[in-house]
């Protein structure tokens, strides 16, 4: 027997492909870019078109287990074998398997969730039901696996609510604060487009669909720049590369409206016909010469001259941001001013032109239905306490009234992935924490777990998938049984919340209802979607007709802000906010260098600006374990330039060792032309596939962006030294 399966890839990432699983007696034996979708046309990144080893890996955890070892202790010294090539671990044993197992003793499900439930009860009533915290990001960005039975139960049970800022809140706050809505110029509009700015983005990296659209409009004579202080492959094949420095985005982006204001290269019709505040905005520019800038961003003002000039004047000029630029201390105003940019020179009239962040604010499937955040009243009588995810090692050590007792991870790795990573280990370490990890790998996190569950992939389970890259929402069927005893997230919840006693009627919903009550939602982009439509299409397009009621079906020309009509409340693109104003802040933008930055006095003692960056063959933490993958990617490098290598003595293939108040890693030096002198930079990995155990967010700080509380993964000085010369 075989067949074909739509499915979506769920994995965090904009591209959201379009994914065929070939299926012969019950096994998955081919995985295929569906040829059908318009944007993801047939390809997929390299690591997913490894997924079958991903999913048929010997390492998936299968069972429900329970520890029977010290937290962290790693029995049987099984764990970080696994052939890493920095030379610093011991020697490679591939064939070992890569996990904890021998921490753990298999348990069946019901003696899993009897011992979950029964712990949540006595903790709820020790400490209160918020001393329990669930933990998730982006394991799965399915629209149930990702966010639905989860949210429910947690509600229900008046946990604590976690504020899911790790990635994306400053750089949603900065664009919001500009437009109000996640929208922005569709990938497939990129071939009309003349100028395109990949500005903090990563295409080759982290959004490799978009690139044919880039490469096409090329080949038609338009012109590509990169601002990135990494040279990533996208850089390298640009037509101009600007290396800035980081965390200096602000400052450029007001340079480049210094000019473009002075020149008089606006568009003053639509700045006042759909903007509100472009005097204030002009009267603040002009603190941002280009000489100025330079001091800062480390690009020659001649430079910002010509590319204000250029953006300004090539019709029509796109700017792909992606979420890099909001990693830094001044994230979030960052982000506003690049969202700036477009609506000064009126760009977004035109097909190819505007400015592209995220998509997803287009979908708009109905969250109240999926979350039930009403069912958090029943619980408490009252909100209930928030805790950042990004302070997850504070939550663990510091936070009182009451304490955390009780963390449940689930689509997230924290003990890789979060900042200040030795805070995070303390935290996970207490005897008294109990941690319940559900999981599809033994990732660090899993080191720590009290009882851990297996998880599907999803080949393995349904959903419905929207996406932050294009506009199409698909239907992911599941290709095959769920492996061992393993469950989706849906269906974990929904046996926990029977074990809890919970009898509202959304904890006995179907899969299916729950595609249902999602669809079924105000926003006229989905009209006509329904499940069955997306069941036989696997892909539809949103329904951007109430946009263009005299045009009808032109989706290829969605020009959401051509007359306006922004998401702010007053419909204008708002260049002075009242909103930032009553919060305190600069109400028209402002920039200030990050503490950590070459800028600040803290240099002195360390130097050097870390990008602790991620891997293009990874996603985040994902397939840091698969062995097909890792080949792909060499890790445990840390790349600096030949200046900085040179004042330091060190050579190409060297061991170093990079530190800050924080901590120190060993990596092996790589000088490659990658970054420019004062910046190093790095990737992110498992902590136990890393030398010593100890991954690159060592070095990283719980401290927050300017707006959106999230994460400053690239505003982090250290200093590197010569351990161990190469042989
Ligand atoms: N292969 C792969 N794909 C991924 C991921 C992955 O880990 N691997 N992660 C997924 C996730 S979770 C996300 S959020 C998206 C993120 O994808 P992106 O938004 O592209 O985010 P980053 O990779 O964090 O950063 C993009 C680029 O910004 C650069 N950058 C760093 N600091 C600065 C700065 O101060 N100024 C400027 N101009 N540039 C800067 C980095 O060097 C990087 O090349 O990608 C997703 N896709
Ligand atoms: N230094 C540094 N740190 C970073 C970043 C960086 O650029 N640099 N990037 C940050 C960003 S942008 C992000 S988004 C976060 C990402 O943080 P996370 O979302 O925690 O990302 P991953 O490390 O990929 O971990 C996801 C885990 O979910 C599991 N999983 C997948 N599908 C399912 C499922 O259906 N059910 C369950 N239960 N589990 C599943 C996977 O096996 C994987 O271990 O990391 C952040 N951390
Ligand atoms: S990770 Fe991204 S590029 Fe790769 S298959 Fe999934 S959606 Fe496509
Ligand atoms: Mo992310």
């Amino acid at each position: 027997m075989m067949k074909v399966v739509h499915a979506a890839c769920p994995h965090d990432c904009p591209d959201a492909c379009g994914v065929l699983i070939t299926v012969e007696n019950d096994r998955a034996t081919r995985i295929q870019g569906d040829p059908a979708h318009p944007v993801t046309r047939g390809f997929l990144c390299a690591k997913v078109a490894k997924y079958l080893d991903r999913v048929y890996s010997p390492d998936r955890v299968l069972y429900p287990m329970r520890r029977v070892r010290p937290k962290g202790s790693l029995a049987n010294g099984k764990t970080d074998l696994r052939s890493i090539r920095t030379g610093l671990s011991p020697v490679p044993t591939p064939s070992v398997p890569m996990h904890g197992a021998g921490d753990f003793v298999r348990i069946s499900w019901d003696e899993a969730l009897d011992e979950i439930g029964s712990r949540f009860r006595k903790i709820a009533s020790d400490f209160g039901s918020e001393a329990i915290l669930p933990y998730s990001y982006g394991g799965t960005l399915g629209a149930l696996n990702g966010a639905s039975m989860d949210r429910r139960f947690f509600h229900r049970l008046g946990a604590s609510q976690l504020a899911r800022n790790i990635c994306s809140a400053a750089g949603e706050a900065g664009l919001k604060s500009v437009i109000g809505i996640k929208l922005g110029t569709d990938p497939e509009q990129f071939t009309h487009s003349r100028y395109i700015i990949a500005w903090a983005a990563n295409i080759h990296g982290n959004n490799v669909h978009l690139w044919p659209f880039i490469a096409e409009a090329r080949r038609k004579g338009a012109k590509l720049v990169v601002i990135d202080p990494y040279r990533t492959r996208t850089a390298a094949c640009a037509d101009w590369y600007l290396p800035i420095n980081p965390g200096t985005d602000a400052a450029l982006a007001l340079g480049m409206m210094h000019v473009i204001f002075n020149d008089g290269l606006h568009d003053a019709d639509y700045l006042a016909r759909y903007t509100l505040g472009s005097d204030q905005l002009r009267e603040k520019v002009q603190e941002y010469s280009p000489e100025r800038v330079e001091k800062w961003t480390g690009i020659a003002a001649s430079d910002i001259v010509k590319l204000a000039r250029e953006y300004a004047t090539t019709h029509p000029a796109v700017i792909r941001l992606n979420y890099g630029v909001q990693r830094s201390e001044g994230g979030g105003m960052a982000t506003r001013a690049i969202t700036m940019l477009p609506c000064v020179i009126g760009s977004w009239k035109e097909v190819g032109g505007g400015l592209q962040l995220s998509t997803s604010g287009a979908f708009g499937l109905n969250k109240d239905a999926l979350e039930r955040t009403d069912l958090i009243e029943k619980a408490l009588g009252r909100p209930a306490r928030t805790v950042n995810m990004v302070e997850l090692g504070t939550a663990l050590n510091t936070l009182g009234d009451p304490p955390v007792k009780a963390l449940f991870v689930y689509n997230s790795n924290p003990a890789a992935v979060c900042p200040n990573h030795n805070l995070v280990i303390q935290g996970l370490r207490r005897p008294d924490l109990f941690t319940v990890v559900h999981e599809q790998f033994f990732t660090d996190t899993v080191d720590y777990a009290d009882i851990v569950l297996p998880a599907t992939t999803y080949f393995e389970h349904k959903d419905l998938q929207g996406a932050y890259g294009h506009y199409y929402l698909q239907m992911s069927d599941a290709a095959i049984e769920p492996l061992g005893e393993c469950r989706s997230n849906v269906e974990v919840f929904r046996a926990l919340a029977g074990r809890m006693g919970f009898e509202e009627d959304c904890f006995h919903e179907s899969v299916d209802q729950m595609i249902d009550a999602a669809l079924h939602s105000e926003n006229p982009r989905l009209r006509g979607i329904d499940r069955g439509r997306l069941e036989r299409e696997g892909h539809v397009r949103l329904n951007f007709e109430e946009q263009f009621p005299d045009r009808s079906s032109q989706f290829s020309d969605f020009l959401p802000f051509a007359k306006g009509n922004f998401g702010t409340k007053s419909g204008k693109a708002e260049l002075y906010s009242a909103g930032l104003k009553a919060q305190g802040l600069d109400p028209v933008v402002a920039f200030s260098p990050p503490v950590e930055s070459r800028h600040s006095p803290q240099a002195r003692e360390f130097p050097l600006e870390l990008l602790a960056r991620k891997a293009d063959n990874f996603l985040n933490t994902t397939f840091c374990n698969v062995p097909v993958v890792q080949e792909m990617e060499e890790a445990g490098l840390l790349k600096k330039s030949a200046a900085d290598a040179r004042a330091r003595s060190i050579v190409d293939g060297d061991v170093v060792r990079v530190f800050n108040r924080r901590g120190d890693i060993l990596l092996r030096a790589r000088v490659d032309g990658a970054v420019q002198a004062g910046v190093v930079s790095a990737v992110l990995h498992w902590a136990k596939l890393s030398p010593g155990r100890r991954n690159i967010n060592l070095l990283t700080s719980e401290k927050l962006t300017d707006l959106g509380n999230s994460a400053t993964f690239y505003s982090v000085l250290v200093e590197v030294e010569l351990v161990k010369p190469s042989l």
